[in-house]
């Protein structure tokens, strides 16, 4: 057999590494970083030799099985045909649809689907026919917020500009622990070392988040911040900048409107209103704003952390407001938009908001989708439009949305249910029929999604490291599949439908290269990627507002404002908060099955303060009880001062230890799932997203 080199995109997290990977027939031989990647220059973290644990878990589903129970009520999964599955699977939920209507059929999408760009230019095979109202994904418990201000803002919810970080001087951060999570709506490989770089030129990096993470021990500045009180921080900076005079929209000026109505709402927001409540004082505050004023080049960015919040519509606005007023929109060094070689700017749909609403707790939608803290509700409250019958795809909202344990206990009564998914997990163990897609590696790449918020303009595009194995599919010919069978049993037109990689082509040739020969063949040549150049300036062409000008006053924010100052008017009571964190080598819910991944000490712990600790009479490794309006669980305490006082965190995409679950290493080590604690009543009501960051909770010792 001969040895094959296969460059190829790690596509676990948003930074896109590019690999070198080498194979010998079936078996991955090594996994290296790609020097020659225009991006990545090289760059890898652990998660990427995972690939081949991946690729060879025995756990893994090759094909798809259906569930039955014997006489005594023991569930077993039976291998079944592909035809056999997809015609069951489409009739279950025609069924559903016939019975009783199109939105008794739920739909639930998870964060692997975006790294995924079949499943991205194909689910609307499978949806474009059930356009139900009850569509959920994982953007509700993550990134919403920054999408509907986009919508606000630049006219369009994909126009998210990201921090020029190789060109700053100055770099506001919030909530965001990249040296963890590699970036996030910031397609940034190797960031700690474009982080140094900055500081290394002599700019500053601020970082404010309730722990003194990995990113904030590099930072130049670190402050503790009371969690969920952010926007109060973000007003008091803005408040500074207005009533300092250090506002200076700059090139902005002429297509900016409506910055002195948000002058005037924000009047009582004064650095001195938001010390009362975040922890940090009136005077850095006003330190931070001036130098954020004064340099040449910098950048206010927030992320999860301030969006997973209860007020974190009000944050995004803030952030994007703050960069508008000293001028850093738009600027190289500042935060910039990108531009990706298939624009998905322009190949989208601006998206819509609160154009209808939940059935049983009255929650907008955002871009067809409802908030995701709702679909166990949805489930099992009788009446017209109650979900019957659910699909998930590349999702696991059993540990991954709020009051999880909640789902858990509906997803039973569901009439029918089938997961796209390569593992019977928490979530898929309730499916009656589960349909695993090729491994990530038997299919071709490119990254739809997060070329469009990368620091750095690059395409790349891959073909398969390993051929598709015989008699299985891919992601998007299972949406596909399922689609034509649709059609036929709902009587439909049937619609076109073309591999993702003609779809790319399209957009390739049609899109802002057009003029460099931009296609599939020329990508094709150059597997390591294509430079594309860096960040530039591009407004106001690149705004999708009818006018071309940015209103700053968007009226929901602004009517929003009046929520955030009526609940901090008063002090509020000191109770215990909780926060979440991630680690280098995790991937939300579904990588604790791989050994070089969960080897060594324990990472489900409950970190506590040691005045906390004091308080409640808990010692350090001390087993206790974690519980919230909703939930609770058992943890193990882990002593730190990295931690603000006042302040406990576990980490989330644990509790592997549910019956039925089939992921052998997972549940040797199961941890639990912080998401049983977090509540799906606790949400931002301006945007309905989760508030998974910022849950009181109490702690005793068991
Ligand atoms: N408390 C708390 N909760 C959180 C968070 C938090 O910080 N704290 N973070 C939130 C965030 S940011 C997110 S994005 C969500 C994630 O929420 P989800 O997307 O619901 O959860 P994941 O854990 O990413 O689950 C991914 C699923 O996709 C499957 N999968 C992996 N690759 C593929 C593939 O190629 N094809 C298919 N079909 N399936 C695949 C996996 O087996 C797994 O079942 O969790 C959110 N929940
Ligand atoms: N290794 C690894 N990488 C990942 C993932 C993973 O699970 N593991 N998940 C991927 C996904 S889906 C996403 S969305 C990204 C997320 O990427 P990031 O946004 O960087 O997310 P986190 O690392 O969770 O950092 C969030 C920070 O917010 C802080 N925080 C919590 N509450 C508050 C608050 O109220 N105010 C402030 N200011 N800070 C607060 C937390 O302490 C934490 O440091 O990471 C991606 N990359
Ligand atoms: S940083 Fe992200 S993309 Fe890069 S190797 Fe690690 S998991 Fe893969
Ligand atoms: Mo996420």
């Amino acid at each position: 057999m001969t040895k094959q080199t296969h460059r190829r995109a790690c596509h676990l997290c948003e930074a896109i590494c590019g690999l070198i990977i080498e194979t010998e027939g079936t078996e991955i031989l090594s996994i290296k970083g790609d020097k020659d990647d225009p991006l990545s220059r090289g760059h890898i973290c652990p998660k990427a030799v995972a690939l081949r644990d991946l690729h060879e878990d025995p756990d893994r589903l090759k094909g798809p099985v259906k569930k039955s129970r014997n006489a005594a009520g023991e569930v077993s999964w039976e291998a079944i045909g592909w035809t056999e599955a997809l015609d069951t699977t489409a009739r279950g939920l025609a069924h559903t649809i016939a019975k009783h209507g199109v939105n008794a059929m739920g739909i639930y999408l998870g964060n692997p689907s975006v790294h995924n760009y079949g499943m991205m230019t194909h689910q609307s095979s499978l949806f474009r026919h059930t356009r139900t109202n009850n569509r959920f994904s994982a953007t509700s418990v993550d990134q919403l917020p920054h999408h509907l201000v986009s919508l606000w803002l630049y006219g369009h919810k994909l126009l998210l500009p990201v921090p020029d970080v190789d060109n700053t001087d100055y770099f506001l951060m919030l909530g965001a622990n990249p040296l963890a999570s590699n970036g996030s709506i910031w397609t940034v490989p190797d960031v700690k070392k474009r982080l140094s770089s900055m500081q290394a030129r002599g700019g500053k990096l601020v970082v404010i988040d309730p722990r003194r993470t990995e990113t904030a021990a590099l930072a130049n500045e670190h402050h503790f911040i009371r969690p969920g009180t952010d926007a109060l921080f973000l007003l008091a900076i803005l408040h500074t900048l207005f009533a300092e005079d250090l506002v200076d929209t700059g090139h902005l000026t002429d297509f900016t409107t409506g910055l002195e109505n948000v002058r005037t709402a924000i009047d009582s927001f004064t650095p001195e209103f938001a010390a009362r409540h975040t922890g940090i004082s009136a005077a850095t505050v006003r330190s931070i704003s001036r130098e954020l004023a004064g340099a040449e080049r910098a950048i206010c960015y927030g992320r999860m952390g301030i969006s997973t919040q209860v007020y974190g519509g009000l944050c995004q606005w803030l952030t994007q407001l703050i960069n508008i007023a000293t001028g850093n929109l738009d600027k190289p060094g500042g935060s910039l938009f990108t531009t990706p070689a298939v624009d998905t700017v322009t190949t989208n749909g601006p998206g819509g908001f609160n154009r209808h609403r939940s059935r049983v707790r009255n929650l907008p939608e955002f871009d067809r989708e409802l908030p995701a803290s709702a679909i166990a509700e949805e489930i099992v409250t009788p009446g017209e439009g109650q979900i019957k019958a659910l699909f998930t795809g590349a999702g696991n909202p059993v540990l991954s949305t709020p009051n999880g344990r909640q789902l858990d206990e509906a997803l039973p009564q569901l009439e029918f249910m089938v997961s796209l998914d390569p593992y019977i997990n928490e979530t898929t163990r309730h499916a009656d029929i589960i349909l695993p897609p090729t491994s990530p590696l038997e299919h071709d790449h490119y990254d739809l999604t997060l070329h469009a918020f990368a620091v750095r303009n690059t395409a790349r595009y891959n073909e398969p490291v390993f051929d598709k194995p015989e008699g299985s599919l891919h992601d998007w010919e299972i949406f596909s599949e399922l689609g034509k069978r649709l059609e036929k049993l709902l009587d439909l037109p049937p619609q076109q439908s073309l591999p993702p990689s003609q779809i790319i082509d399209m957009g390739l040739q049609a899109g802002p290269y057009s003029d460099q020969d931009m296609s599939l063949a020329l990508l094709k040549k150059h597997p390591s990627g294509i430079d594309l150049g860096p960040l530039v300036s591009q407004l106001p062409e690149r705004l999708a507002t009818a006018t071309k000008t940015i209103a700053c006053d968007a009226p929901l924010p602004m009517a929003d404002l009046e929520r955030l100052f009526n609940a901090f008017a008063e002090d509020q009571e000191n109770e215990l908060l909780l926060i979440g964190r991630r680690h280098i080598r995790s991937n939300n819910s579904w990588m604790h099955n791989f050994h070089p991944l969960i080897k060594g000490r324990d990472r489900c712990t409950l970190m506590m303060h040691p005045e906390d600790m004091a308080k409640h009479k808990i010692s350090d490794g001390l087993r206790v009880s974690l519980s919230s309006r909703v939930g609770a669980v058992e943890a193990t305490v882990e002593q730190t001062d990295e931690l603000m006082p006042g302040v406990v965190s576990l980490p989330h995409g644990f509790g592997h230890h549910r019956s039925g679950v089939q992921m052998e290493k997972a549940s040797q080590r199961p941890g639990v799932s912080c998401n049983d604690v977090t509540d799906h009543q606790l949400l931002d009501e301006l945007s309905g997203n989760a508030a998974v960051n910022g849950v009181p909770v109490t702690v005793t010792p068991l």
